[in-house]
């Protein structure tokens, strides 16, 4: 029977790559047509995406992909670049671990209290939140000759194609919309003098985004036209897009460089108790509200792994399962994590710090970042469920740390709820699916769903030990 090619453009923290995803009647795979590296550099002036680069490995990957339908484009969120009157980009888009934004939410909520502010879009605080990465360059000789700003996704969809837009899953991690109406919100941009219509009109995943340009098609070798298709751009939107799940009573974890763990609803939850446990509501497919919590994730992981120049992982990963259990944790939520460098060290002084044992080994700081990371998955999903009063059954985890089967069972023991891993590759998965819905192959989200469960199975983790080790562990961690 027919089956249809799409391509799948999704650009992580340390890695990009173009997938294509064939979809046929009841059938669904996923192959990598080309893998690249993602390198921030660090500037003078801090640190910077190499955008250009990515996009020549969006080029290079189109070409290796071969004849598609059409392509999608996913990404981190928060992130953005500049174009001055003529189209032409302003300097290199600004990482959202620079510095640049310390101490600039205080400024804000001096004009919009933080109350106020989560009120208006539900969005947790982070400091890179797009608000605070505007109101920190509003100064610069750049942001003066500015005339739009579009997302990373946006963005390499503009070069690929000459239109613009603004996809609104990624939208609403700027801070700036209302995730009531899914439209900006005005009265809250007019008070923090920030000037909308910087942003490209808003699009929904599955609206059309333009055709690959001429030159676009000669670099890559693809006979146009080829559509590019919105879909939800924000990565971790695609990927809770993907999550394999069977009715509503799930949670899930989107695992790779961040762990984002919450609730898929359907009315964002915007009381002051979500507010104060720092939960966000981000916009999914079809109106849903993702309902998370931002987790360091990995990142901690992969940051050690550079200091210690690249290790065996697999080793790594064996001598972290043998090493004692829970001897020490870490605030796995804890913004001080954020910016890169010296990780075993402020790991060790965060465990010294609580008057725990300080993990000294690579295995026992292993061991520390693992159990630490399934004690805030716990905590998400107990927290989330708790403040959407939305009971769950499983928690879903999907991304690059299904990967980590040590993870996933430990996550299982901390939650004390089955865990469900898989697929690794969701956030292209979901950029493919969203793609074959625009084209007519598929109906609703659970038609997405039914398709994902029967051609993705999950690996099935059951909670082991004692759920008390892991209450007695969160105790030892200062409420946030
Ligand atoms: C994950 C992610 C998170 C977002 C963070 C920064 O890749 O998109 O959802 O909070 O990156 O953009």
């Amino acid at each position: 029977s027919a089956v249809t090619s799409y391509a799948a453009v999704d650009l992580g923290a340390s890695s990009g790559r173009v997938m294509v995803g064939r979809v046929g009647r009841g059938t669904l795979e996923l192959t990598e047509a080309h893998r690249f590296r993602n390198r921030p550099v660090h500037l003078p002036e801090g640190l910077r995406w190499d955008i250009l680069s990515l996009y020549t490995g969006v080029l290079d990957g189109l070409r290796a992909a071969g004849p598609v339908r059409s392509v999608g484009i996913d990404s981190w969120a928060v992130d953005y670049g500049l174009l001055d009157a003529d189209g032409a980009l302003l300097g290199n888009p600004v990482h959202y671990r620079d510095t640049r934004t310390e101490g600039i939410a205080e400024k804000v909520w001096a004009t919009v209290p933080a109350q106020e502010l989560y009120a208006a879009t539900g969005v947790q605080y982070a400091p890179f939140n797009t608000l605070y990465q505007l109101t920190a360059a509003r100064s610069t000789t750049e942001f003066a000759r500015a005339g739009r700003l579009l997302l990373i996704p946006d963005l390499l969809g503009y070069w690929l194609t000459g239109e613009q837009g603004t996809e609104l899953t990624n939208a609403s991690t700027t801070q700036l919309l209302d995730p009531r109406t899914g439209d900006w919100s005005y009265g809250l941009a007019r008070r923090l003098g920030i000037d909308l219509s910087l942003f490209a009109p808003l699009r929904r995943p599955g609206d059309p985004a333009g055709l690959l340009r001429p030159g676009v098609l000669a670099r890559t070798g693809l006979t146009g036209p080829v559509p590019v298709t919105a879909v939800a751009s924000h990565d971790t939107a695609s990927a809770v897009a993907a999550v394999p799940a069977v009715g509503e009573r799930f949670a899930y974890i989107c695992t790779g460089t961040w762990s984002l763990a919450g609730l898929e609803l359907l009315a964002p939850v915007l009381t002051e108790a979500s507010r104060a446990a720092n939960f966000t509501n981000e916009l999914g497919l079809d109106g849903t509200i993702r309902y998370l919590r931002n987790i360091m994730g990995l990142w901690l992981l992969q940051e050690c792994l550079r200091e210690w120049d690249d290790p065996d992982l697999p080793a790594l990963l064996a001598a972290a399962a043998d090493a004692p259990a829970l001897r020490s944790v870490v605030d796995a939520g804890d913004t001080a994590f954020l910016a890169p460098g010296r990780m075993p060290a402020r790991i060790a002084e965060a465990c010294r710090t609580s008057g725990q044992p300080v993990p000294d080994s690579p295995a026992e700081i292993t061991r520390c970042i693992l159990d630490s990371l399934a004690l805030a998955h716990r905590r998400a999903v107990a927290d989330a469920q708790r403040l959407a009063d939305h009971p769950v059954d499983v928690v879903h985890i999907v991304g690059g740390g299904t990967r980590n089967a040590l993870l996933c069972q430990l996550t299982a023991d901390a939650c004390g709820l089955p865990v469900l891993a898989g697929p690794a590759e969701a956030a292209a998965l979901g950029n493919v699916l969203v793609q074959a819905r625009a084209d007519g192959l598929l109906g609703d989200r659970a038609d997405m769903r039914r398709l994902l469960t029967r051609t993705q199975p999950p690996t099935r983790y059951e909670p082991r030990g004692d759920p008390a080790s892991w209450r007695a562990a969160e105790s030892r961690l200062a409420t946030p």
